[in-house]
């Protein structure tokens, strides 16, 4: 699979691994507007993956260049260029994004380094997993600047941590260290430092990598659209779920495979 290549995106494809550096060490990986529109493209081509069961990558890995930040937010400077129109659309542009990211079919893992500041957490939130170095530090500062969060930060953060945490962050500005983080459920684990953290997020592709990719995606969707939904409805989505699942070829492969006690080797479709 041919990912492209973007000016503001480093790609390595390791193993069962896709690792996506946002690569603007200079303002701490700030989103400009090309950041922004190098992950639409690069997340158009990723929706690509399982098309006729091909699975080339299991799970993406987004960090950010260097060891001082993931994304230290929005880029306050090109944003002060902007009239109130311009900088909303910015914000629509990256809601699209965070919602492309929800829609892969293969997991995503935030390996947050350092600064994950407004733009940056609200990225974060949008993966499926956040894993993050010891020095990482988590916050919503918009309000420091007379803004609000404008990329999903006061829809997803509450849903992520208690809607009391989530409040008292984003009113507050105070941003918040990786044990913290930990501690309120922001984030799934914590490691001494970017080595391990990449480490472990590629570790944790691996294990993906051993499961039905069908089924793992077929997960993936029905939590994304059960969001929101009621109890009635929610079960619904997963009987849908439970029943596309039911009829791959991974799933048959799995029943029988437990039935044999043997390993199951999983198509994939
Ligand atoms: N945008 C643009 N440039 C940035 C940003 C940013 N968000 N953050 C840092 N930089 C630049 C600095 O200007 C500096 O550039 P230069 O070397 O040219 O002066 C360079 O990166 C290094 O930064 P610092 O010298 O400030 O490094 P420090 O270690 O002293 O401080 C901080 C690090 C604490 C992270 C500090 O840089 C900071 O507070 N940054 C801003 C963090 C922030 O407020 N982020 C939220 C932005 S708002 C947002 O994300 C809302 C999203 C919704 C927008 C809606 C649509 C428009």
């Amino acid at each position: 699979m041919d990912f492209g290549t973007y000016p503001t995106l480093q790609l390595e494809h390791a193993g069962p691994a896709l690792i996506v550096t946002v690569n603007r060490p200079e303002a701490l990986n700030a989103l400009a507007g090309q950041v922004v529109e190098d992950l639409t493209q690069l997340l158009l081509v990723l929706s690509e993956l399982g098309r006729e069961g091909q699975w080339p990558v299991r799970g993406v890995i987004l960090t950010g260049a260097g060891e001082k930040s993931f994304v230290a937010g929005a880029d306050i400077v090109e944003m002060n260029t902007m009239d109130a129109q311009a900088a909303t659309e910015y914000g629509r542009k990256m809601h699209r994004v965070t919602l492309a990211l929800e829609a892969l079919p293969v997991p995503v893992i935030a390996a947050v380094n350092g600064f994950a500041l407004g733009g940056g957490c609200e990225l974060a939130l949008a993966c499926d997993y956040i894993y993050a170095s010891s020095n990482a530090r988590f916050g919503q500062p918009e309000v420091n600047l007379g803004l609000v969060p404008g990329f999903g930060g006061a829809v997803r953060l509450p849903r992520r941590v208690s809607p009391g945490m989530a409040r008292e962050m984003i009113f507050s500005a105070r941003p918040i260290k990786a044990d913290e983080a930990y501690r309120i459920g922001l984030v799934n684990a914590v490691f001494d430092n970017k080595a391990a953290l990449l480490e472990a997020a590629q570790e944790a592709v691996a294990e993906l990598a051993t499961k039905s990719p069908t089924a793992v995606a077929n997960a993936k969707a029905a939590m994304s659209a059960m969001v929101g939904l009621s109890t009635v409805d929610a079960l619904e989505v997963e009987s849908t779920s439970f029943h596309s699942a039911f009829l791959t070829e991974d799933s048959v492969e799995g029943r029988n495979a437990f039935v044999a006690k043997r390993a199951a080797q999983f198509p994939g479709s």
